[in-house]
């Protein structure tokens, strides 16, 4: 029975892992950054080593395949993936475990000469994490990218994605080149790290997922005015910054008593202007992130969040700006590729469990346009996002071996 290998895995995600390596362990690797242009490069190297194809699309996704150069309706191929691209500060799996393990499979496929029928291809999705814009590379792949958004995208220190891409020696204008043609893919399947304490907690080894939650992001921004802040009076003051924090403890309530138990919220970027010390703050803007596996719900969520802001604003005599900036809907994961992940399990004599992803994924852009699915692998101490994000050698070594029956089932 092919088997990967646990040694040339390994070796790939702790070389990889050094490309915007932290001093106190970590990496720091956002898309199209200098440290993941040499990543790219590294990889593509990887790819051709590994005796595949290796090509890069005009959205920076990088692919390695056997059996095919390209996608085309004519060979529908069984395609793998996640991303290399980093949050800040963040782990070494996130991301680099499923492009790794799908290159490690692809390997050993080509290598113990296992029957296939259909091509296979792994994928480096750009920028997943969306410092410019989220799930970026596979939007654009899967056809879901608004072309016309492309030049305003920006990330929130203010560098624009046509700049990074530039830098990085891509021409912007030709992302839509990227969508591939209808029924090139015949299904997708996704190794990652589950980014949660769930699998660990019931001692399961495998995940396999049911559903993605959607995301929601909105700039939300209260204006007031601008005071000396020694000698205007408490009562006189229009304070950006503080209806801003009382709208995010406010949203959290909401989240927690109208979100089914399942959906989340997270303010993770603050901005106070003029932002110095003796200014009463004008302005108080954050980003509010929504999340849930539920649709109606997530968008119930959403409609009372802005009624909210609109609330604070009113009652503290300010004005509010709302902007919504991205929104992902959740996705149902294919039952045929669910059973194909269970089969290999079986196969291996590995337990499983159902269960839905907390965390939004590059699968569930492939969801619209092919039968897409996901394996976790527990996460230690359910830590991630952060630079001690880990998981066992032995997990790790089981997801890739699961991943690649997988790949055999829905290839064969
Ligand atoms: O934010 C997420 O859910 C994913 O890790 N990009
Ligand atoms: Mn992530
Ligand atoms: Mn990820």
């Amino acid at each position: 029975m092919a088997a990967i290998s646990l040694a040339r895995l390994r070796s790939r995600v702790e070389t990889l892992a050094r490309f915007g390596a932290l001093s106190g362990g970590g990496v720091t690797r956002t898309c199209w950054s200098p440290q993941h242009e040499e990543a790219r490069a590294w990889l593509l190297g990887e790819i051709r080593a590994a005796g595949l194809e290796a090509w890069v699309d005009p959205a920076g996704n990088v692919f390695g395949a056997v059996g095919t150069r390209a996608f085309g309706a004519d060979a529908p191929a069984v395609l793998t993936g996640s991303h290399i691209d980093t949050v800040p500060e963040g782990g070494i799996l996130d991301g680099a475990l499923g492009v790794l393990a799908g290159l490690e499979a692809l390997q050993t496929i080509r290598e113990a000469q296992a029957p296939h029928r259909r091509p296979l291809a792994v994928a480096a999705w750009s920028d997943e994490e969306g410092r410019y814009g989220s799930l970026f590379g596979s939007r654009a792949f899967c056809g879901r990218l608004d072309l016309t958004r492309v030049e305003a995208m920006t990330a929130v220190d203010g560098e624009r994605l046509v700049d990074a891409m530039a830098r990085a020696g891509f021409d912007p204008r030709r992302v839509g080149e990227a969508t591939a043609p209808a029924g090139a893919v015949a299904a997708y399947v996704e190794l990652h790290i589950e980014q949660g304490p769930r699998l660990e907690e019931a001692r399961i080894p495998i995940g396999v997922v049911d559903s993605i939650v959607g995301v929601r992001r909105t700039r939300v921004a209260f204006v007031g005015q601008a005071d000396h802040a020694g000698t205007t009076p408490m009562e006189r003051r229009r304070d950006g910054f503080l209806a801003a924090a009382e709208y995010a403890l406010k949203a959290r309530e909401l989240v927690v008593k109208h979100g089914g138990g399942k959906s989340v919220t997270n303010v993770g970027v603050v901005r106070v202007h003029p932002g110095v010390t003796n200014i009463v703050p004008a302005r108080g803007e954050l980003v509010h992130e929504l999340r849930g596996p539920d649709p109606e719900t997530l968008a119930g969520l959403d409609r009372r969040s802005v009624s909210l802001a609109r609330r604070v604003a009113r009652r503290r005599g300010i004005d509010v700006e709302i902007q919504p900036m991205s929104a992902t809907e959740p996705a149902i994961c294919s039952a045929r590729v669910q059973a194909a992940i269970e089969q290999a399990c079986a196969t291996l004599g590995i337990p499983s469990t159902r269960l839905y992803s907390a965390a939004g994924h590059d699968a569930q852009n492939l969801a619209a346009i092919t039968d897409a699915g996901m394996i976790f692998i527990p996460s230690k101490g359910g830590r991630s996002h952060r630079v001690d994000e880990m998981s066992d050698w032995d997990a790790i070594e089981r997801g890739a071996n699961v991943l690649l029956h997988t790949l055999l089932g829905l290839a064969a």
